[in-house]
């Protein structure tokens, strides 16, 4: 569709014509549209323009997905030619494509050792609610049923399936939907600059993590080794707040899951494909998963695609189990979405953007972040690595205490971001930044001098300035 030169008269149309026939997600319908849409109609490198004309720099990279920035034509033209050659078939009957053939080798070449074999899906959501159907299956294969249990952090965000929903920890997001499911259980998650708040008094980052982790030792042993399957966690908690594990959690825990063989489930969705200077969090924080998500950055959002990759033993036990695999979609490695997505990997590959997120300009994006923002009066703390940052929006600095109705100064922060031309999300009270990878020096200036006019305007009217 030929999308009209923009207008005042459009927009309004536009509008109109959203709240009359589209629901958003995660969005107050009624209170949407009466405000009425911000309708984004183009896109190129790190901005965004609305129908009004508005240039808006895109600190989020979309939802955290578009690694290589908008506009790419290179995969504008894999998307192109593989419509024109193959626009779709399927992997059910004995048939496989090249284009997924070839993706799937690719990022067995990038992926930790021991994930030689993936499946595809849709979304972050899909490839979630199917690793959790593949742990059972493992568990069935290996002739333990009663192992059924899955495990998850508070916090977490692993998308809005039935089951991806009930994995989150993000707990707003159950009610409505009479969620979690039975089966599904929480441990803490390793948010330090919390922990004050949260009772544990002021207690050093290592020691915060290893509490942390035991607690997951707890959690199984109260439940019983035996009963459960599997322990999922984002590397870096992302929607659940841009948390940062401390250095002695990980270690930790992946100890405690071999110890009780409980599967190890690592959810790449934000953190996979360069985001913390490593094409995965695995990597990042030196983990051996036994099985991983991923989505977003896979085609850096050009096209929705996920894959599940599994660890070499539930790889070997699944590829020989003599079975048919009762389990795929109509869209699993879509040709298209597999061809964009090949593109996507090749570019990164090429650009040496995860070289360049984990030694160049994440770490001048960090140190321009903690010089700006460290010593704010609105700010508690600066937290981040790679191309991911976060700053906490804090009443009292000293004692890491949070504001009384959380997510207040975060949204007033959040629309000056948005008046300024830039996008910045708030969670809770804590801004959090994901540009793309292909961000310049002079975009990261830029996006820091909006950030902080934001910053600054929101300590002003919260008399902290
Ligand atoms: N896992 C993680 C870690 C995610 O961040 C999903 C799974 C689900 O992916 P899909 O493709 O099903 O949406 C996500 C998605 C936000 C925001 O506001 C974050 C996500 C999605 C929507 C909004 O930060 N992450």
């Amino acid at each position: 569709m030929p999308i009209p030169s923009s207008t005042h008269n459009q927009t309004k149309h536009w509008r109109a014509l959203d709240a009359a026939h589209h629901i958003h997600p995660f969005s107050d319908t009624a209170a949407l549209n009466k405000e009425g849409v911000r309708v984004i109609t183009r896109a190129d490198g790190v901005y965004l323009w609305d129908s009004e004309g508005n240039k808006i720099l895109d600190g989020m990279s979309g939802l955290w997905c578009v690694q290589i920035g908008y506009g790419n034509k290179e995969l504008a033209e894999a998307g192109y030619e593989a419509l024109k050659t193959l626009p779709y078939y399927n992997h059910f009957f004995k048939t496989s494509n090249p284009y997924t053939i070839e993706l799937a080798t690719k990022l067995a070449s990038v992926l930790p050792s021991g994930h030689e074999r993936v499946l595809f899906a849709n979304s972050g959501s899909e490839a979630n609610d199917s690793a959790l159907k593949l742990i059972r299956y493992y568990w069935n294969l290996k002739g333990r049923p009663e192992k059924k249990i899955h495990l998850s952090r508070d916090y977490a965000y692993h998308g809005v399936t039935m089951a991806a929903a009930s994995l989150s920890g993000l707990t707003p997001m159950h009610p409505q939907f009479d969620l979690p499911l039975a089966g599904f259980e929480k441990v803490p998650g390793p948010y330090w600059f919390g922990a004050q708040a949260a009772g544990y008094g002021d207690i050093a980052p290592d020691e915060f993590g290893e509490l942390i982790a035991k607690k997951l030792e707890e959690k199984i042993l109260q439940l019983g080794p035996g009963r459960v399957a599997s322990f999922s966690a984002e590397p870096v908690q992302g929607a659940g707040g841009l948390i940062f594990p401390p250095r002695s959690y990980w270690p930790l825990v992946e100890k405690i899951c071999a110890k009780y063989d409980v599967l190890l489930h690592l959810d790449e969705v934000i953190t996979g494909f360069g985001r913390l200077g490593e094409w995965f969090g695995a990597q990042a924080y030196n983990l051996s998963p036994d099985i991983m998500t991923m989505a977003k950055g896979l085609s850096s959002g050009y096209q929705p695609i996920s894959a599940i990759s599994l660890g070499a033993r539930m790889g070997e036990a699944i590829a020989n189990a003599n079975e048919e695999l009762v389990h795929g979609y109509t869209y699993s490695g879509h040709p298209v979405a597999s061809a964009v997505a090949l593109k996507n990997l090749e570019i990164i590959e090429r650009e040496g953007l995860v070289k360049r997120t984990g030694s160049e300009i994440g770490p001048l994006f960090q140190r321009r972040m903690r010089e700006t923002f460290a010593d704010h009066p609105l700010v508690g703390e600066v937290r981040g690595r790679g191309l991911l940052c976060a700053v906490e929006l804090v009443p009292d600095r000293p004692k890491r205490s949070f504001f009384p109705e959380p997510g207040n100064v975060g949204t007033h922060c959040r629309n000056y971001c948005f008046d300024g031309g830039l996008i910045m999300r708030a969670i809770r009270d804590t801004m959090v930044c994901a540009p793309p990878l292909t961000i310049s020096e002079s975009e990261i200036e830029e996006l820091i001098a909006k950030a902080k006019d934001a910053i600054d305007r929101t300590a002003k009217d919260f008399g902290r300035m």
